[in-house]
């Protein structure tokens, strides 16, 4: 399986992330995909290719445009106004105030296209997060061009941006823009499954009208873990997309036997459909260690999972997402990949 990787990530990589009242260096940090790069070449998955520049044809679609060129300016508008930190989202719209009327003074724009204010931008986000992109993309006309899969070593992240929100690490969602991708590609249609312990509240948000794209995630309930306030079974799609969105929130210390269980149900939902392009939002923060994170996977559950997910047999793009316990991302990662290779 070949990897599309871009050194550009290490563009992006803020001093600072919020978390109980303090400023500590950020759980998603550049070395994270060292650990995959490296653990990749020991396995012997050696196949390692630079992207070529990203397309903002399918992204200026599928995206709002606004909300992209707010992302390339934010820092040169910050420093401009003269603060003296990474552009941080103080306050954002919350019940009963416009949601919908951009400000137009930077601070106040930052809260608008933003929905987490852990998440800092600094003067190299915006190319680190069109490299995450490329890398995504390249990886999908790789699949769409013949490949069985391929895996998009991005970083940053995308699961939880949506359409004009960035947040929980996130700018660009990489795993939606693939998806879109297959589907202009002509593939009637596709499913993102996504394994990262979080809720890919993004992904959900982006397609939760169309029936042409499923959604499926498995995460932390909102109840207890970030993203808090989406996430829940009962949410299921609307309008066209009813029936095309499905979460599988799980409790604190959720162990392998019931996620697989949650796992092989979004299998059967996907073989249920004639789905015809699969991609993965690969994040490996279920492990047991994950210092941000709370169920209970072994590094072997990951392998187990690849072969469950490779059982379906579809062409599939693998995006990288989160995974904080630094020392075994890479192997957690690439377990999945082995198990979905057979290895
Ligand atoms: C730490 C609280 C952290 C934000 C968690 C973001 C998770 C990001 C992720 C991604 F894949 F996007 F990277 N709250 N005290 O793992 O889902
Ligand atoms: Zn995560």
């Amino acid at each position: 399986m070949r990897t599309f990787f871009s050194e550009d990530h290490r563009l992006h990589f803020p001093q600072a992330e919020l978390t109980g009242g303090q400023f500590v260096t950020p759980f998603e940090r550049p070395s994270r995909v060292e650990y995959v790069l490296n653990r990749l070449k020991e396995q012997g998955l050696s196949d390692i290719v630079a992207p070529g520049a990203p397309d903002m044809a399918p992204v200026e679609k599928l995206l709002d445009p606004g909300f992209l060129r707010f992302l390339e300016t934010a820092w040169g508008e910050w420093k401009a106004a003269g603060m003296a930190g990474e552009v941080i989202a103080a306050g954002m719209p919350a019940r009963g105030m416009h949601t919908d009327r951009c400000p137009e003074y930077i601070d106040g724009k930052v809260g608008y296209y933003c929905h987490a204010s852990e998440t800092a931008i600094t003067g190299g986000t915006w190319k680190a997060a069109l490299s995450s992109l490329a890398s995504a993309q390249a990886a999908q006309r790789h699949v769409a061009g013949g490949a069985d899969a391929a895996f998009a070593l991005c970083r940053p992240p995308g699961h939880h941006a949506t359409a004009d929100q960035y947040g929980g690490y996130c700018f660009i969602n990489n795993a939606a823009v693939v998806a879109q991708m297959f589907r202009d590609g002509g593939a009637g249609k596709v499913a993102v499954l996504d394994i990262d312990f979080h809720h890919g509240n993004g992904t959900q948000n982006i397609f939760y009208d169309r029936a042409d794209v499923l959604f499926l995630s498995l995460h932390g309930a909102p109840s207890h873990a970030y993203p808090y306030y989406l996430g829940y079974a009962d949410e299921r799609g609307a309008g066209a997309g009813e029936g095309a969105n499905f979460n599988y929130p799980m409790l604190p210390g959720t162990p392998y036997a019931p996620w697989a269980e949650a796992l092989d149900d979004a299998i059967a939902q996907i073989r249920a459909t004639g789905v015809e392009a699969l991609v993965i939002s690969l994040g490996v923060d279920a492990y047991k260690e994950d210092p941000i994170s709370f169920f209970k996977l072994e590094s072997e559950d990951f392998t187990d999972a690849g072969r469950r997910i490779a059982g379906l047999g579809l062409p599939t793009v693998f995006c990288m997402e989160g995974g904080y316990a630094i020392e075994a991302v890479g192997i957690n990662t690439v377990n999945v990949l082995e198990g979905f290779l057979g290895a």
